[in-house]
């Protein structure tokens, strides 16, 4: 299951405390440095069901410095923490409002600082105090409660109603082989796939009254925030493809207005299905929308040609 969206805590390892000590011989201090503690990085990866690892726990944390030690001896340093999210997450310190954005693969972020290690009494030596019976304590690692919500990030977007073909475009398209079936809301989490350096998001079936929650609800709409072209995918077997177009985009508004600002093409599927003067028909009345649209059909290569010309074009 893609898991987009939970809370956890980091806490970033406490510096280990430095050591009093003295030669045996009580000459001088020999109380070593404690070590750092583990820092945690985010790191992100194109796996996205990344966050579902990251979710098992409800706390993570890095290891803390070991103390310091006689002989002038520093306490080990503790490694540090790789914690690898999808790229599209962006995650939210609750406390602070800070946020990192991972907009990229290998997008490198210190999220939780370890605590440095103290100082042990050697460091503490002066011709005034030859016998310091203090050391510092190692500080404490940064802790953050954390929200994480992966919104991913798509050149291009497969949108529409349930059975519309998204995914079977998807398949033909790319590498990828989403679950296809002639029944509504097939595809219950988004699917991406690879064309041309380009990715390509298969979103799962938007209805009439989604924004309230109807079918899938809305959960998805998220991944279409930060795609760059929307394909709009209408199937010629609608009655009223006008009247659907609408609502879908009647539903991407009432969700956040700013959708509608993204480059949006209509792609006209399974034209394979219907007469050629059907599909003259349908473009006529869907000319007033003044959208680009390609007519397409799974089983046109032709057009599936057109359509991946339009992919690698389109403006991202
Ligand atoms: N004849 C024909 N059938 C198609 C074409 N594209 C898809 N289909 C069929 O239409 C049905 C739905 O296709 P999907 O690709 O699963 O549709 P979807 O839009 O992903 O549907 P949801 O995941 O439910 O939103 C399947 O039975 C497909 O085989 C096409 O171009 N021509
Ligand atoms: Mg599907």
């Amino acid at each position: 299951m893609l898991v987009t969206e939970g809370k956890v805590k980091f806490k970033a390892g406490d510096g280990g405390d430095g050591k009093v000590s003295f030669y045996k011989n009580r000459k001088g201090p020999d109380g070593g440095n404690g070590g750092n503690g583990g820092s945690i990085y985010v790191t992100g990866t194109s796996d996205i069901y990344a966050l579902s690892n990251l979710f098992k726990k409800t706390e993570i944390e890095a290891e803390n410095g070991q103390p310091g030690m006689s002989s002038k001896k520093a306490g080990k340093l503790a490694d540090d923490m790789e914690v690898k999210v999808p790229f599209g997450t962006v995650i939210t310190d609750k406390t602070s409002g800070e946020t990192f954005d991972i907009t990229e693969k290998d997008d490198r972020v210190l999220l939780c600082r370890g605590g440095e290690g103290g100082k042990g009494n050697w460091e503490y030596r002066s011709s005034k105090n030859t016998t310091p019976m203090y050391a510092e304590k190692g500080l404490k690692g940064q802790k953050r409660d954390l929200h994480i919500n992966l919104k991913l990030i798509a050149d291009v977007g497969l949108i529409g109603l349930p059975n519309a073909g998204k995914s079977s475009l998807l398949k033909e398209l790319t590498n990828a082989s989403p679950k296809i079936g002639n029944y509504p809301f097939t595809t219950l989490e988004p699917n991406l796939g690879e064309l041309g350096g380009k990715i390509i998001a298969d979103i799962p079936g938007l209805i009439k009254g989604a924004s309230e929650g109807k079918g899938l609800g809305i959960k998805f709409l998220k991944h279409v925030e930060r795609v760059s072209v929307l394909f709009h995918c209408l199937s010629c077997e609608l009655k009223d493809p006008e009247k659907s177009y609408k609502q879908i985009r009647n539903e991407l508004k009432e969700y956040n207005p700013k959708l509608l600002k993204i480059p949006e093409i209509i792609l006209l599927t399974k034209t394979d299905l219907v007469s050629e003067e059907e599909v003259k028909s349908v473009l006529e009345v869907l000319k007033k929308l003044k959208k680009k649209i390609l007519p397409v059909s799974i089983h046109d290569w032709d057009s599936l040609e057109k359509l991946k010309i339009l992919i690698s074009k389109s403006s991202v």
